[in-house]
């Protein structure tokens, strides 16, 4: 209940100046504020009640004064100033003690209102975590660094010169053809080697870090390449390549075969074998694609009475390509091809991951489908 802007009560005017009369006079006015007192439910009821009483102009007290203390005769000043005194203590303490008690009850029901429940289930953030895809490239990153090997970065819009001539690319080879490459718009007013294009390969990384770095060199370049492939079970126009590359002098195609060998092992365990297959890249002669006994059967070829289906029972899996650097690629960047030699790799990390994981499609490392991705959290 609001208080009335009017009060029932009115500090009366007094004829007699008794003990008596000053009692009761003083007992009326201590029951007015004490019931004005219980209707004040909000600060601003309290405010106008406080006004009433306490207003220097009219209020009760300032009434109390001019009514009761001046009006008193000469004789009974002393003791109406006392009682009037004690009165105004009373009222004073009665004003506090609403505010005091409005207080409490407003923070009360603002502690009420936000009243939590400890005891139910708190909100679960999920946890991030590295992508498979990145955890694969990670480790193999890892192999070839603890043999060794820095780790070198390089932009993903690349020139054809980067890209293609200085790896020894024929200028009609088909892989330059805008069937396989992703060419940057409008380019035709450059001459050919400055035109842009989405990286199909780690390897101008390679050729930006023998321009800058003298024999010997043990590199390799994790990233993102692009090719221009219509998405299906084993293709996507983005994938990652871990590439390689190791220059120095005496370098032999024995070196490439144990470090290789080494590294499927360190990949898939230590009884994969692994198998060089004679290949062709323009940036490497010999060339060879490397093959890893296969991780499902066991290299065996069968498995579950019947024939392995991951290796089409042949025992073995094509994994990734290598050879010898050509020695067309260090007259590019100004390594004497009398006085060093090495050799280069290079792998899909997308595959390497589909084989160690036993993924059936490439397209799920893209989707972003948690279901998928938080099994390898
Ligand atoms: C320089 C010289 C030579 C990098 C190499 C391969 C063989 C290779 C494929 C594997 C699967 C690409 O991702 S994939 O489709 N790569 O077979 N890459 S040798 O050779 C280089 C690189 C840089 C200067």
């Amino acid at each position: 209940m609001s208080p009335k802007k009017k009060s029932e009560y009115a500090v009366p005017k007094l004829k007699d100046f008794s003990t008596a009369a000053l009692d009761e006079a003083v007992k009326d006015l201590l029951a007015a504020v004490v019931r004005e007192a219980r209707e004040v439910t909000s600060e601003s009821d309290w405010k106008i009640f406080r006004d009433r009483w306490m207003a220097r102009a009219n209020g009760f007290l300032t009434q109390v004064n001019t009514l009761w203390l001046k009006a008193a005769p000469k004789d009974a000043k002393r003791d109406v100033g006392q009682r009037v005194n004690e009165a105004k203590k009373r009222v004073d303490e009665t004003i506090a003690a609403a505010l005091e008690r409005m207080q409490t009850a407003a923070s009360a029901s603002r502690l009420d209102a936000e009243r939590i429940d400890v005891t139910l289930p708190g909100i679960r953030r999920p946890l991030g975590s590295e992508h498979p895809v990145i955890k694969t490239m990670n480790e193999i990153v890892a192999v070839f660094r603890d043999l060794g090997y820095s780790v070198e970065e390089g932009p993903e819009i690349e020139t054809d010169y980067y890209n293609f001539e200085a790896l020894n690319f024929p200028p009609n080879h088909p892989a330059r053809d805008t069937q396989d490459t992703l060419f940057i718009a409008n380019q035709e007013s450059k001459p050919l080697r400055d035109r842009l294009l989405l990286r199909t390969h780690t390897s101008p990384v390679q050729i930006r870090t023998m321009e800058k770095m003298k024999p010997p060199v043990r590199v390799v370049c994790p990233g993102k390449v692009h090719r221009n492939d219509a998405p299906d079970a084993t293709h996507s126009p983005i994938f990652h390549q871990v590439e390689g590359l190791a220059v120095d002098t005496n370098i032999t195609f024995c070196d490439l075969k144990g470090t290789l060998d080494h590294a499927m092992k360190a990949l898939f365990g230590s009884s994969v074998k692994t198998r060089f297959y004679p290949s062709f890249f323009p940036f490497t002669e010999p060339s060879a694609d490397v093959q890893i006994s296969c991780i499902f059967c066991g290299g065996r070829g069968y498995r579950d009475g019947g024939p392995c289906r991951n290796c089409k029972a042949s025992g073995w899996i094509e994994l990734l390509g290598c050879g010898m650097v050509d020695p067309n690629v260090y007259g590019f960047v100004d390594y004497d091809p009398k006085k060093v030699s090495g050799f280069a790799f290079g792998m899909g990390v997308e595959r390497i991951a589909i084989l160690k994981y036993g993924v059936d499609d490439i397209q799920l490392f893209f989707n972003g489908d948690v279901r998928f991705l938080e099994q390898f959290a």
